[in-house]
C-alpha cells in the first residue's frame, strides 16, 4: 500500500524497523537512521534503494541534514531506547534519545517537509502503567506511565498529535503491546520473553545446559502480536486519511498467559523445557491486553494467531 515513495525509518536496522524496512524496500526508497546501539546492520536486506546513515537521532545535525536534503512522503520515527530498565538507570540520556528526537523532528518536518504525507511515531502500552482495568483503550483507559520510557513516549505521543491539530504536520501514534518474531534481540534479561524463550529453546536443544526463569507463576498475560502484523498495521495506520492525529493500540486484542505459551512452544518444539521458577519482577503488571477497535475500523485484522506466529517465528529463527 506504499509504493514509490520515499520513506525514511529510524530504528530501522532494529527488530522492528528493520522488518518493516525489509518490507517496504522492495517498492519504495528507503532511508534508515540507525546508531545501531542496539540494531544490527545484518537485519537490514540491503539493495540499491537502501541507505544507511549511521547517526543518532538525538544530535539535531543529523536530522536536520537529512531533512534539508530529501522530501520523504512517510517518517516512521521507530529509533528508541527500548529497554524500560535502561530508562530507570539513565533517565537523562533516555529523555534525549526518546523525547528531544521526537520534538525535534517535528519542528524540522514544520520547516522542510511540505510534501509530508505522515509521521508515525511508535508509542508503548506502557503508558497505561498498572491500572487493572483490561482492556486498554486508546481514548478512555487511564494513562499512568510509571518509569521515564513511559513518561516519555506519553509526552512524545501528545507533541506528536497536537502538532497536527496545532501546525497541521500529518501525524499518528502507535501504541505496540508485547512484540514478537525474528531478529529480537534476546541477550538481556529485559528482553522481550519471547526472545529469550526461543533462545532457551534453542540452547536446549543444543544440549547446552539451560532453564528459563518463570518471574511468577505463569498466569501473567500480555497482547502478543507477530511483527509482520505489526508491520501491516503502520502502513495500514500511515495510508488512512482518517489516522491523522490521532493513536492507535496496536496488538491482537487478545491475552495470553505464559503458561500458555510455554505448552504451546514444549508442544510445537516437542521439548519439555526445564523451568525454574522465581518471584514476581518487581515493576511487572499482572495483565495486559489491548482494545483494537479502533484500528479495526482501519481495517486492520492480525492475520497470524498466537500458534502461527509461533510457528512462523520457529521456522525463521530456530
Ligand atoms: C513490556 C515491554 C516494556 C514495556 C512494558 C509496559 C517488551 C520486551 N517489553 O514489558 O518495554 O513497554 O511492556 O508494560 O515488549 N518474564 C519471565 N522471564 C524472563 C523474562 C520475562 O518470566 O526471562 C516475564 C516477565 O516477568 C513478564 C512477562 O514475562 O511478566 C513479559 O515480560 P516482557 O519483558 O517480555 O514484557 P512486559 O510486558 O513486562
Amino acid at each position: 500500500m506504499i509504493n514509490n515513495c520515499n520513506v525514511l525509518v529510524t530504528g530501522g536496522a532494529g527488530f522492528i524497523g528493520s522488518t518493516l524496512v525489509n518490507q517496504l524496500s522492495a517498492t519504495n526508497q528507503i532511508t534508515i537512521i540507525d546508531d545501531l546501539s542496539m540494531g544490527k546492520k545484518e537485519n537490514i536486506d540491503f539493495s540499491d534503494n537502501t541507505e544507511l546513515i549511521v547517526g543518532d537521532i538525538s544530535k539535531q545535525s543529523v536530522l536536520e541534514e537529512v531533512f534539508m536534503n530529501q522530501q520523504f512522503d512517510y517518517i516512521f520515527h521507530l529509533g528508541a531506547i527500548a529497554s524500560v530498565a535502561d530508562s530507570v538507570k539513565n533517565p537523562v540520556r533516555t529523555h534525549e534519545v526518546n523525547f528531544d528526537s521526537t520534538f525535534m523532528m517535528l519542528e524540522l518536518i514544520k520547516k522542510y517537509q511540505k510534501k509530508l504525507k505522515r509521521m508515525i511515531f511508535a508509542s508503548s502500552a506502557a503508558v497505561y502503567g498498572d491500572e487493572p482495568t483490561l482492556p486498554k483503550e486508546e481514548d478512555t483507559s487511564c494513562i499512568r506511565p510509571l518509569t521515564p520510557y513511559a513518561i516519555d513516549k506519553f509526552s512524545s505521543e501528545r507533541f506528536v498529535l497536537d502538532y497536527y491539530s496545532l501546525y497541521d504536520v500529518p501525524t499518528s501514534a502507535v501504541r505496540f503491546f508485547n512484540v514478537y518474531g525474528p531478529n529480537q534481540n534476546p541477550n538481556s534479561p529485559y528482553s522481550g520473553v519471547l526472545s529469550i524463550l526461543l533462545n532457551s529453546y534453542k540452547k536446549f536443544s543444543n544440549d547446552q545446559s539451560v532453564h528459563f526463569t518463570l518471574f511468577g507463576d505463569g498466569s501473567q498475560t500480555r497482547d502478543f502480536i507477530y511483527v509482520e502484523d505489526v508491520v501491516s498495521a503502520l502502513i495500514i495506520v500511515s495510508v488512512s486519511e482518517e489516522s491523522k492525529g490521532q493513536v492507535y493500540n496496536v496488538g491482537t486484542g487478545k491475552e495470553t498467559s505464559l503458561k500458555m505459551i510455554i505448552n504451546v512452544l514444549d508442544s510445537l518444539l516437542d521439548i519439555s523445557l526445564p523451568i525454574q521458577q522465581d518471584t514476581v519482577r518487581s515493576g511487572d503488571i499482572e495483565k495486559s491486553v489491548s482494545s483494537i477497535e479502533k484500528l479495526k475500523k482501519l481495517g486492520f485484522f492480525p492475520k497470524y494467531s498466537l500458534k502461527d506466529g509461533l510457528k512462523k517465528y520457529i521456522e525463521k529463527d530456530f
